[in-house]
């Protein structure tokens, strides 16, 4: 990088000055080029009010420009400037056809946007800004189109030709070469412009929508996966249905179109009527996907299913806004899930990933706000904040405003904004005017970052049966936001008293939202007898981080008692986050710890009851993670947070041995298996045992662990005996048992991607080199990110010794592959990054090193603006 990339700033945004009102594009498809051939109608646009505008078009430096053509005259180098990512033509007529001709290289595009090869086929990444390294086109949300698309290519290698919107035509060409034209009727940006050529095999099915038009279904894949995609077609059925039925929202085209790829940076992708997707959040059969893996299918297929409304009808004005689509999307597949699973168990896995990931990042270096002011590098800023927290918004919303008022507040949005590319603040008002509902303070999320922290006092004044509870909030300052005005927090609460009943509050229910709006706020309740213990927000209702000093048996008492499944799990959690966090405060290496008995007897009595979901069983006895853990830790200490789990983990395996082995015994049943939520629940309880178990490395639990991966018929019982196994003391086994896996998997690589993770995730000695030599596998591709995540994120994520290993050898790994990745995949490079810029988190001796790591790779030279971005802001 010649010179220093600059960030862009939502103030600067201008309309667009130009329209196109169409877009045809003829593709080429060779071994070693692909020529693109555009044809674009373009006219002035009336909203623009400059006197004689420019017209400008993106086009990446990797774009060669063969022709250029305005109606029908060569241009030349004199006739237009091209500079930078920009291609600029001065003066215009009002209306006019622009033709050009470029050409670029998919068989050697290692960053996976714009057109590229993933494996034998060729395919498309254009979401956000990779369109423009395809052809010259305004590559921004606002400026939307009508599509037509020929695909040309070798008929043999290519049989199967896709784009966007319905088949046209199809023909035949010289040299063994066919075609065939698409078109979608549907204006859109070009962001959601897809192609796919490929030797693809397909299922297909139809959905009948709610108006009653037929639309046909079709999910692509390489042939060897063929029996894995009945899942993802039964999972978008539901969410056709779901999204009728919940928004009033059908499907608009004929047809609606899935193709699953190995070389994808992301999750999938929304494209209109052809969305590509990663294998890992499309593939799913018995055998060689886990539980997890089948809720991550359904999840995701859903997420682009209702992007359709979400995201492509209403698009978003420009990326400032990219919450607008993704945060309402979420939330959308998060209900959607809800309603298929368990509600309470989603939300749970929900509110971990939040208070984990989340919150780290919006105490970290890279915090923004879910409508951010700036960026360099727009790839970057597809974050758990602009996506979970995005969705947490949008929550609150609906809570604010109760079910019937948000529905009709999305209703009036879709209509008002159908085939428009629009803002937040249209999302909000469309609220506003549906509801009547005043949301001025609420805006406050849309721009202010960090997490606002609640802490909750009471007083109970016996005499006159009065209980007080004060809220204060505050919020942390984040970068570029020292101040921060007060949020609108939704805090729904309830109140029990002392024998565990639910008392009856203001608003005649036993659940009651208070609206904080202050920076303290007193509440009070009257007609109390006993003072009790309050249930404070129930089912996580706004993203914050909530303190009321609770005494170990009020957990318990709320553990036993509270009426809300979520907060029951979390007094669970928070029994066991204060029992570690003072155990953690007090390690010392050759200290004995000793665990608080409320904890064994709490997770026994949950054992020990009856009639209770086991998937919450399960949640309820998993101890928080290392992650979580070291978030709430101002100063991580890894190794006491490894000690401690370690031993409460087998502290309560050794007093509840029998339990856990009766309650393994019960829910080991020999049925086949099903992806339907009591069956993973019963799997989650019944492995949950084995691990509790196996932590007491006794040669009866390693004959457990044997036999199950020996006789499992699906890859979670598999994959968590091998986990176990492997990650033991029990070394030999773990090798044999390792071996065996690959022998039996190696044709599979999403399992072998398990395989991989296994590994990298190993505890014991010698990681590093275990994942050095991994990296050298005939199953380890460098440029596959599926690769790359399931090796170096997962020893860097879930590895946290030897990742943080005191000699700097894991910092220096992970900054030796993000130099090495950042010209081959930037955007991968800079995600990767993600655990260096924790470094304020540590001890100053791991500051040090993991700062002077971060400075190698900004001196390393040529960095991509992604990871310039992440790497310069994290120094700051
Ligand atoms: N819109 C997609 C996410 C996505 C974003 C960028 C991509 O490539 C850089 C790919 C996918 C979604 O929300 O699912
Ligand atoms: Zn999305």
């Amino acid at each position: 990088m010649s010179q220093e990339p600059k960030a862009i700033y939502l103030k600067d945004y201008k309309v667009p000055a130009y329209l196109f009102e169409s877009t045809d594009l003829r593709f080429e498809l060779f071994e070693d080029e692909a020529l693109v051939h555009a044809e674009l109608v373009i006219t002035r646009n009336p909203a623009c009010t400059a006197s004689a505008p420019a017209l400008e078009l993106h086009g990446h430096e990797s774009v060669e420009l063969v022709s250029l053509s305005l109606d029908g005259r060569a241009l030349t180098d004199n006739d237009y400037v091209r500079e930078g990512e920009m291609l600029t033509i001065a003066t215009p007529p009002e209306r006019f056809c622009l033709t050009s001709t470029t050409r670029i290289h998919p068989e050697s595009n290692t960053a996976l946007e714009g057109l590229y090869k993933s494996g034998g086929m060729f395919c498309t990444q254009c979401e956000a800004e990779g369109f423009r390294r395809i052809t010259f086109f305004p590559d921004r949300p606002d400026v939307m189109s009508v599509f037509r698309t020929t695909v040309e290519a070798d008929k043999t290698r290519y049989p199967e030709l896709l784009s966007n919107g319905n088949p046209v035509a199809r023909g035949l060409a010289d040299n063994n070469r066919h075609w065939v034209t698409w078109e979608d009727p549907f204006p859109k940006p070009a962001y959601l412009f897809a192609l796919v050529a490929g030797d693809l095999q397909h299922i297909e099915d139809r959905f009948v929508t709610m108006s009653g038009r037929n639309v046909t279904l079709k999910i692509f894949a390489e042939e060897k996966d063929l029996d894995k995609l009945d899942y993802a077609m039964t999972s978008l059925k539901n969410a056709m249905k779901w999204d009728e039925e919940t928004y009033g929202r059908e499907y608009d085209l004929d047809i609606y179109m899935i193709v699953a790829v190995d070389f994808f940076n992301m999750g999938a992708m929304e494209n209109k009527g052809l969305n590509i997707f990663n294998t890992s959040c499309v593939l799913a059969n018995a055998a060689t996907t886990t539980d997890s893996g089948f809720q991550r299918v359904e999840a995701v297929v859903a997420h682009e299913y209702f992007h359709n409304w979400s995201g492509n009808r209403v698009t978003c004005r420009d990326w400032f806004q990219l919450s607008l689509k993704e945060g309402f999307t979420v939330f959308r597949d998060a209900e959607f899930s809800a309603d298929m699973n368990s509600r309470t168990v989603k939300r749970v896995e929900d509110v971990s990933l939040l208070r984990t990931a989340q919150f780290a990042e919006d105490a970290g270096p890279m915090a923004h706000p879910i409508r951010p002011e700036s960026f360099i590098e727009i790839s970057n800023f597809y974050t758990l904040t602009i996506y979970e927290k995005g969705a947490e918004v949008v929550r609150m919303v609906r809570t604010l405003l109760g079910e019937a008022l948000f529905r009709k507040g999305s209703d009036l949005y879709f209509e008002r904004h159908d085939g428009q590319a629009v803002t937040t603040e249209d999302f909000i008002l469309a609220m506003e005017d549906a509801s009547g509902q005043d949301l001025s303070q609420f805006r406050a999320w849309y721009h202010q970052a960090g997490t606002p922290e609640l802490h909750v006092s009471d007083q109970f004044d016996a005499a006159a049966g009065e209980y007080k509870l004060t809220v204060k909030q505050s919020c942390p300052p984040s970068p570029g936001q020292e101040k921060k005005s007060a949020f609108h927090i939704p805090l729904a609460m309830g109140l029990l008293n002392e024998k565990g009943e639910e008392v009856e509050l203001p608003n005649g229910e036993t659940t009651q939202i208070l609206n904080v709006t202050e920076f303290e706020q007193t509440f009070i309740f009257s007609g109390l007898s006993t003072k009790p213990v309050p249930s404070l927000l129930r089912g996580f209702s706004a993203p914050v981080k909530l303190f009321y000093p609770y005494q170990r048996d009020e957990l318990m008492f709320l553990m036993a008692h509270d009426s809300d499944g979520f907060c029951r799990w979390d007094a669970a959690q928070k029994l066991a986050v204060d029992i570690m966090q003072a155990l953690i405060a007090d390690y010392h290496p050759d200290k004995a710890m000793v665990l608080d008995g409320r904890l064994v007897s709490a997770f026994r009595s949950v054992l020990d009851a009856e009639g209770l979901d086991k998937a919450m069983v399960s949640k309820v006895l998993t101890l928080p993670s290392e992650a979580y853990l070291s978030e709430l830790s101002d100063c991580v200490d890894v190794d006491a947070i490894d000690a401690v789990r370690k031993f409460v983990r087998h502290s309560i395996a050794v007093q509840l041995e029998d339990r856990l082995r009766a309650v393994y015994q019960e829910n080991d049943l020999d049925i086949a298996y099903s992806p339907d939520a009591d069956s993973v629940a019963r799997r989650s309880l019944k492995n949950l045992c084995l691990s509790y178990l196996m932590s007491l490395e006794t040669e009866a639990s390693l004959q457990l662990a044997k036999a199950q991966y020996e006789k499992a018929d699906n890859m979670t019982d598999m994959q968590v005996a091998l986990v176990l196994v492997a990650h033991s003391s029990f070394r030999s086994d773990a090798k044999a048992l390792l071996a065996d896996f690959y022998q039996r998997w190696s044709g599979e690589s999403l399992v072998v991607n398990l395989w991989l993770s296994i590994q990298a995730s190993d505890p014991n000695e010698g990681a590093l080199s275990r994942v050095l030599e991994l990296m050298q596998h005939p199953a380890f591709d460098g440029k596959n990110p599926n690769k790359l995540r399931s090796v170096i994120s997962v020893f860097c994520a879930q590895n946290s010794t030897h990742f943080h290993a005191l000699d700097g050898s894991g910092y220096r790994f992970l900054a030796d592959r993000i130099i090495e990745l950042n010209s081959q995949n930037p955007q991968i490079a800079a995600r990767m990054l993600t655990p260096l810029t924790r470094w304020k988190k540590f001890s100053a001796a791991r500051q040090a090193l993991m700062k002077a790591e971060l400075e190698r790779i900004r001196e390393s030279g040529d960095l991509s603006k992604d990871v310039f971005e992440v790497v310069s802001k994290s120094l700051v």
